[in-house]
C-alpha cells in the first residue's frame, strides 16, 4: 500500500509502541495519546512473541540503529513480548501488562515484571499504558530540555486540577 510503513527501516521515531495483538490496541493507544500531547513521535507495531517471533526479534535487534530510543511493549496473558524484546536490545523497554478476560491481568503482570537480572523491563501497572507514555517521555527528556519543560507544564496542570477539586470540596 502506498505510504504504508512496514518493517524496521521505518522505525525512525524515538518511541515504538509494540503490542502482541490488535486486541491490545484499546489499552495501548493511551501511551500514544500521552506522547502525542507531549509532541513526541511514536509508531505502533503489532509484534507477537508467539505468532511472529522472527519479526519481533528483527525489530528488537535493529531498533537502536533505526533511531528508536525507548520501546513500550504491551501484552496480555502469557505476556512474553516485553521480555523477549528486552532480550534482544539494550534500549530501555517499558512493559504494559494488559488485562485479559481471565485472571484480571495478574498473569500479564507477573509474566512481564519477573525478569531475570541483566534484562530489565520497567513494568507499569495493569492496563496503565498512560504511565508508559509518561515514563518514555521522562527518559527522552534527559536529552531534551524543551520536552522536560512540557512535562513540567503537564505536572503543573495536574496540580492545579487537583487543588481545584479540593477547593470545590471545601466550598
Ligand atoms: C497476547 O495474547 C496479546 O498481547 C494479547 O493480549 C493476547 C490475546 O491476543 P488475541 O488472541 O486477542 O489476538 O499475545
Amino acid at each position: 500500500m502506498e505510504g504504508e510503513e512496514v518493517g524496521n527501516e521505518a522505525e525512525n521515531v524515538p518511541v515504538v509502541i509494540a503490542m502482541g495483538s490488535d486486541s491490545d490496541l484499546a489499552v495501548m493507544t493511551k501511551a500514544k495519546e500521552v506522547l502525542d500531547a507531549l509532541g513526541v513521535s511514536s509508531r505502533i507495531r503489532i509484534l507477537s512473541a508467539h505468532r511472529t517471533p522472527a519479526e519481533m526479534f528483527e525489530f528488537a535487534r535493529s531498533a537502536r540503529d533505526a533511531g528508536v530510543k525507548v520501546i513500550i511493549a504491551g501484552a496480555g496473558g502469557a505476556a512474553h513480548l516485553p521480555g523477549m524484546i528486552a532480550s534482544s536490545t539494550t534500549l530501555p523497554v517499558i512493559g504494559v501488562p494488559v488485562a485479559l478476560r481471565h485472571l484480571s491481568g495478574l498473569d500479564s503482570l507477573l509474566s512481564i515484571v519477573q525478569m531475570p537480572r541483566g534484562v530489565p523491563v520497567a513494568t507499569v501497572a495493569i492496563d496503565n499504558a498512560t504511565n508508559a507514555g509518561y515514563l518514555a517521555a521522562r527518559i527522552l527528556s534527559l536529552g531534551d530540555p524543551a520536552l522536560a519543560e512540557r512535562l513540567a507544564g503537564m505536572a503543573a496542570e495536574a496540580r492545579s486540577e487537583s487543588l481545584a477539586k479540593d477547593a470545590a470540596q471545601q466550598a
